[in-house]
């Protein structure tokens, strides 16, 4: 296990402004070296990595990644519901340390393990209900390096990318979920693996939605910078 002094409670994170209401910021070197290995070792030999299907346009299919869920409540998406296993030590300790670098109090995680560069996430945006409206959604990088790819859903379709290093956080914020989508692609020819761990609020079980929610966001404040073409074409 990963002892909860090795795990830094600050981050020193580079911002990087996607349009004006969504960001990420990076902290390419959150864990030391020696910190990232031991954790992504503990992770690999104690965690029950499972394979599970998903529905895309009414058949099942299994993801090509291998993956876990721990926190209290299931969750729900792309028709597959998932159920809780309980915070180890190791995903508590990673929870507290995340949660107060970010100053957001996570209560669930998501394990993702790519075998090799086959393993991916398609695009997707975790834009689920029970997530609450612009949620604060945190990813901690072990292993290999992989590309992170971004799309805005407006139909300009702008396009980002960065490498998240072993070791490193990324955190999505603001409105990021609702006007992006964000992928891990398969590479070829990466025998190396990877894991990451995604941190969440989740504020309800399964169909729980906040009571001022609304399937259409409402237009952010115009500021003097932003580009008033492209507020519209969000919407
Ligand atoms: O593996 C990653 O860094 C991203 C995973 C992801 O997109 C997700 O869990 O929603």
């Amino acid at each position: 296990m990963t002892s909860p002094t090795q795990l830094p409670t600050t981050a020193q994170f580079e911002r990087i402004d996607l349009d004006p209401t969504s960001w990420l910021d990076y902290a390419e070197s959150w864990l030391s070296p020696d910190v990232a290995d031991a954790l992504l070792a503990d992770l690999l030999a104690n965690q029950r990595w499972e394979a599970c299907n998903i529905v895309v346009a009414g058949r099942e299919i299994p993801q090509p990644r291998l993956m876990a869920w721990a926190g209290a409540l299931p969750y729900r998406y792309s028709g597959l519901t998932i159920e809780p296993r309980q915070l180890d030590p190791t995903l508590a300790a990673l929870n507290d340390a995340i949660s107060a670098v970010c100053d957001v109090p996570f209560n669930h995680v998501m394990l993702n393990r790519y075998r090799d560069g086959r393993d991916r996430v398609a695009m997707h945006a975790d834009a689920e209900r029970e997530l609450g409206r612009d949620p604060v959604i945190v990813a901690l990088s072990l292993g290999a390096e992989r590309r992170f790819r971004l799309e805005s859903k407006d139909k300009r379709r702008t396009r980002k990318q960065l490498q998240l290093a072993h070791g490193s956080l990324v955190v999505m914020g603001g409105a990021c979920q609702h006007r992006w989508r964000h992928e891990i692609p398969r590479v070829n020819q990466l025998e190396a693996e990877r894991v990451s761990l995604t941190f969440r609020v989740l504020r309800g079980p399964p169909g729980w939605r906040p009571a001022d929610w609304t399937d259409r966001r409402p237009r952010p404040p115009q500021s003097p910078e932003s580009d008033p073409k492209s507020a519209t074409a969000a919407r």
